[in-house]
């Protein structure tokens, strides 16, 4: 009956204009940031910390993870664009997620959202204040490494110095002791390559770690986990494009910045694990 049909029909049509909206939806959710490939670091014990570095990475001491996953790149500027156009660059009490107006920032707002400057896409994210990092991680349902999870990642379980073993870095091996701002682009110095296989792990930019920046022995219970005792300070880990060959030891801890976890700074990204 027609009478019937046409309802029907205008039940049939608001159901698919609904898929449509659903599918929009869909494709605004973070697809492309969430292929973002993971490399898997085994449980067991590794050796965290340095005897004969500086103070605060002493002394050298066993821990023992769970199996994880890490990201294998850092997070990229085109993939933080898809956040930033989600969630804007501030959280809804006020606190920065991301340096928008500083000028060593390479995402900036475009009508219809956000997009990284051109020639950056795939350059790390910088200027991105911890939270920032923490909100993009819990995003895609992952969450910040630790700092003893961030070290077993770079380093493995045989106590080595850089990602590739003891021997000093060549350029070839990672992005360091360049000039301000000089990024490379996430992933491009395979040679870099820790025993799972993450890459960046040395160089190129500081990550933010969930770790509040504290003495060892690292204990995972002391408090320094708590994602809300924000404004502690945060560790970094793995030296920046600016760094010494000294900082971009798998042990070196961000001692010298990123004290100001509610910022974001020129050298500093981030990675995420689950
Ligand atoms: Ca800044
Ligand atoms: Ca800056």
């Amino acid at each position: 009956m027609p009478a019937l049909t046409i309802p029907g029909l205008m039940v049939a049509k608001a159901a698919v204009a609904k898929a449509g909206i659903v599918l929009c939806v869909l494709l605004l959710l973070p697809t492309a940031a969430s292929a973002q490939e993971m490399v898997r670091v085994p449980a067991g014990p590794f050796t965290l910390g340095s005897d004969d570095g500086p103070a605060d990475e002493q002394p050298a001491h066993a821990v023992t993870l769970e199996s994880f996953e890490i990201d294998r790149i850092p997070v990229r500027n085109r993939e933080f664009a898809l956040f930033l156009t989600q969630h804007g660059p501030v959280a809804p009490d006020g606190r920065r997620f991301f340096d928008w107006d500083d000028r060593d920032a390479r995402i900036g707002r475009e009508t219809g959202g956000w997009r990284a400057h051109p020639g950056h896409e795939d350059h790390p994210v910088v200027e991105v204040s911890w939270l920032g990092a923490h909100a993009y991680c819990r995003w895609l349902g992952k969450r910040l490494p630790t700092e003893a999870e961030w070290e077993k990642a770079a380093r493995g379980a045989d106590g080595r110095r850089y990602p590739w073993g003891n021997a000093a870095p060549a350029p070839r091996q990672g992005q360091f002791a360049r000039g301000y701002n000089e990024t490379a682009a996430a992933g491009r110095h395979p040679d870099g390559a820790s025993p799972y296989g993450a890459l960046d792990m040395a160089g190129n930019v500081w990550q933010w770690v969930s770790s509040a920046y504290r003495p060892y022995p690292y204990r995972p219970d002391d408090g320094r986990e708590a994602a809300d005792s924000s404004p502690e300070v945060r560790a970094t880990r793995g030296g920046g494009h600016d760094s010494t060959a000294q900082e971009i030891r798998t042990t070196e801890r961000g001692r010298n910045l990123s004290r100001a976890p509610r910022a974001g700074h020129h050298n500093i990204g981030f990675r995420c694990a689950r």
